[in-house]
């Protein structure tokens, strides 16, 4: 799943991040891209227990796919 987080400027906080992360799931797999503020975790760990990990590091984290997909509806649902 990949989250759109603010605040990521530099190594630190990709370290930050991945302690977190790696508190609710050992074996997880994050990948940071600093500069479009976007974070991939991969792993047997849950949407929601990742962002509360990316949370517990100080950062705002949500969900890319989630707004895609709110984006891309024809407003039926609305
Ligand atoms: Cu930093």
């Amino acid at each position: 799943m990949d989250f759109k987080v603010q605040g990521l400027e530099c190594g630190h906080c990709v370290a930050a991040i991945e302690k977190a992360v790696a508190k609710f799931d050992p074996t997880a797999v994050v990948e940071v891209e600093i500069e479009s503020g976007t974070v991939r975790v991969s792993g047997l760990i849950t949407e929601t227990q990742a962002r509360q990990a990316i949370q517990d590091a100080g950062y705002q984290a949500e969900l890319i796919g989630a707004a895609v997909k709110a984006e891309r509806c024809c407003g039926c649902c609305a």
